[in-house]
């Protein structure tokens, strides 16, 4: 198993419709291994396929307490919607934001598993909303479009100057233990002058 990079707002990439999985086989149950690995180490209660470039109709998820109810969409359409409320979203592609947003209190979902079986699923509470989420993913929707142009361009700024201070520190970390290890891979100084203090 391995764990995938996940794309981040504004990348394009996140703004492509996944296609309609067409062949349940090896490959397909490796990339939802490694999805759910991804997912659980994030951590995150869902991930879908769009977020770690891999443009299918593939979600994975578990909202469960004990997080040992994974769960796999292939192919998910909602048939039945009822009702709506507003509750806090996050996203792993807009790290450290969370809006509220609207969604349909109760869903039923039909889909494939891993294998290609047909089946439908009443979801409600988080799960439901967690479903919604995941498939606004796959059609190339984002939680920032439910916001203001104002805040969206906020959120972008506010994630570009983390990731440009991600990068620095993480060079700084480097360049200091790049340090480390030449100071204790050169000899001690034989020298008076040059004793190690
Ligand atoms: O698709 C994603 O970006 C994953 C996202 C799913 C989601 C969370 C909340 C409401 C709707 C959809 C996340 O998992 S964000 C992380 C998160 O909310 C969380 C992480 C660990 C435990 C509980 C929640
Ligand atoms: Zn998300």
């Amino acid at each position: 198993m391995a764990l995938l990079p996940i794309l981040e707002f504004p990348d394009p990439r996140l703004r492509t419709r996944a296609q309609p999985v067409q062949s349940f086989d090896a490959a397909l149950e490796r990339v939802v291994a490694d999805m759910f690995e991804t997912m659980y180490a994030a951590p995150g209660v869902g991930l879908a396929g769009t977020q770690v470039d891999v443009h299918r109709q593939i979600i994975v998820m578990d909202t469960s307490a004990e997080k040992d109810q994974p769960q796999v969409y292939i192919n998910a359409q909602i048939v039945e919607r009822e009702g709506s409320e507003v509750a806090e979203e996050g996203c792993l592609s807009v790290p450290n934001v969370f809006e509220p947003i609207k969604r349909a209190t109760r869903v039923r979902a039909k889909a494939q598993d891993v294998k290609g079986q047909m089946f439908e699923r009443e979801l409600t509470g988080l799960a439901a909303v967690c479903l919604q989420h995941e498939l606004d993913h796959l059609a190339g929707k984002l939680l920032v479009d439910y916001l203001s142009l104002l805040k969206r361009e906020w959120i972008r700024r506010k994630l570009e100057k983390e990731r440009r201070e991600r990068a620095a520190g993480g060079t700084k970390d480097a360049a200091k233990e790049a340090a480390k290890d030449a100071a204790k891979a050169a000899p001690a100084p034989t020298h008076p002058a040059g004793r190690v203090i």
